[in-house]
């Protein structure tokens, strides 16, 4: 196996759009660069966006760095397992990976809409594109990581056509890209952040995997969704059905079971980074291209019974349990459950006066107690004091309703916990919620909650 690389330069001449390759510019500049080509250097157009770029030189280098990445991961000659990312020979061979660089190309406004801050993976050719200054480790990664899904599925020629592309088999596809891209930054420079566009100038990152909140979506002007009942899960037609959208949904998953954390009443102890990329590459022999996040639950357990241990796979399905995607979500209409894998540690609330005498109605000025029993043990919950509603939504934020917020730290083996409250301010109907999961948000199934009542005598 030896690699056939092509990396064409689309900004060779000012105000032109056409992509070369080994083409003499500038002198002594040579734009693009084919297999066995010496290094380019910078881009040397003085008044061209691109000048000083060595996107071409990065792309070349970087090819033969996922070639031997997937190698060694996943015993892959190249993406399609043919030595390339090819689709559509003889004009893409199989054996080849092509990529474009400084896609933008010499015009203004750019020759495709994504550019400036943006990189692209054509499934027609098997090619990678990137706009200028945009070529490193999580970017080309992702691309590269979409050349596999492409090569997974085929038409009845025998022709390479991926994931049906939209909604959630869609979803599934970028988020594979998007731990692909994290997973081969943490194998390269023995660290990843989670954050896909690591290196991007412009410092505007593009998905945050550990903490979707984090970027706002460009397509909807939302936080991006980090579980399938969040309100910012998104249920149209635009953007291939909200393909990178909600592709942060299950990439949470991965993400806590790689990493691990508190999500959603659930704490998932992190299994690593290896275990994650093998789980996250082995699921696509248990999915058909069609298949969205319900069946991607089961297909991921199978994935981890095929290579990982029972306490490796029992964390993984507690991360995608607390990630929602084994209920129906937002588009479903159905209605969001406690997830499996939840614990609630917030113990049984009662309140009572200050002498212990058990009450839910005090007078105004008369301290009253918050008693806390069965909590468990050497945790910190929040404590707020918020005006009484009939039906808490589920994950309604806490602190912006908070008439009292405070927190206690639950000693271990404590019986009875006992916080005081000042009632000089309070007056009509209230309801003490005890935030156990201590996340700022109100869940049923992490979280308990307690009415009170304060009257002027
Ligand atoms: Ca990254
Ligand atoms: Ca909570
Ligand atoms: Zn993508």
């Amino acid at each position: 196996r030896r690699l056939d690389r092509q990396v064409w330069d689309c900004a060779t001449t000012p105000g032109q759009n056409v992509c070369k390759i080994n083409f003499p510019g500038n002198p002594p500049h040579i734009h693009g660069r084919s297999e066995g080509e010496p290094e380019r250097g910078p881009h040397n157009w003085p008044t061209m966006f691109q000048y000083g770029s060595t996107d071409v030189d990065k792309e070349y280098a970087l090819i033969q760095d996922l070639s031997a990445w997937v190698l060694e991961s996943f015993n892959l000659n190249g993406a399609n397992n043919m030595g390339g990312t090819g689709a559509d020979p003889p004009d893409y061979p199989y054996e080849q990976t092509r990529t474009f660089a400084h896609i933008e190309g010499g015009t203004t406004p750019p020759q495709v809409p994504y550019c400036p801050h943006g990189a692209a993976f054509y499934t027609a050719t098997g090619s990678i594109t990137h706009c200028a200054w945009e070529v490193y480790n999580d970017i080309m990664a992702h691309e590269y990581a979409h050349a596999i899904i492409l090569h997974r599925y085929h038409d009845g020629q025998g022709n390479p056509i991926g994931v049906y592309y939209f909604r959630e088999p869609a979803s599934l596809d970028e988020s594979h890209s998007d731990i692909m891209g994290e997973i081969f930054e943490y194998d390269r420079t023995g660290y990843t952040d989670w954050i896909n566009g690591s290196g991007d100038p412009y410092g505007i990152p593009f998905r945050n995997l550990g903490n979707p909140h984090a970027v706002i979506n460009p397509v909807t002007n939302l936080p991006y969704p980090d579980r399938y009942w969040d309100a910012n899960v998104y249920c149209g037609n635009e953007e291939d059905g909200g393909a990178h959208t909600n592709s942060t949904i299950p990439s949470h998953a991965i993400y806590l079971f790689a990493r691990g954390g508190e999500f959603n009443g659930c704490e998932i102890q992190g299994q690593g980074e290896q275990i994650a990329k093998l789980v996250s590459r082995r699921v696509w022999a248990h999915l058909d291209r069609y298949d969205g996040f319900s069946r991607a639950y089961t297909a991921f357990q199978n994935a981890c019974d095929d290579l990982g241990t029972l306490e490796q796979c029992s964390e993984l399905t507690k991360a995608l349990q607390a990630v929602e995607i084994d209920q129906g979500g937002r588009c479903s209409g159905s209605a969001e459950r406690a997830p499996s894998c939840a614990v609630n540690h917030s113990g049984n609330l009662s309140t009572s006066t200050l002498d212990g005498t058990p009450s839910s109605i005090f007078n105004q000025g008369q301290p009253f107690v918050l008693n806390i029993t069965g909590a468990t043990g050497g945790r910190q919950m929040g404590i707020y004091l918020v005006p009484s509603m009939g039906n808490r939504p589920p994950w309604q934020e806490m602190a912006p309703l908070s008439i009292v917020e405070s927190s206690i730290n639950v000693p271990i083996g404590s019986q009875n916990i006992r916080f005081v409250f000042d009632s000089d301010e309070l007056y009509g109907d209230y309801e003490i919620v005890v935030d156990g999961n201590n996340d700022g948000h109100y869940q049923s199934w992490a979280d308990a909650v307690t009415p009170i009542e304060v009257v002027v005598p």
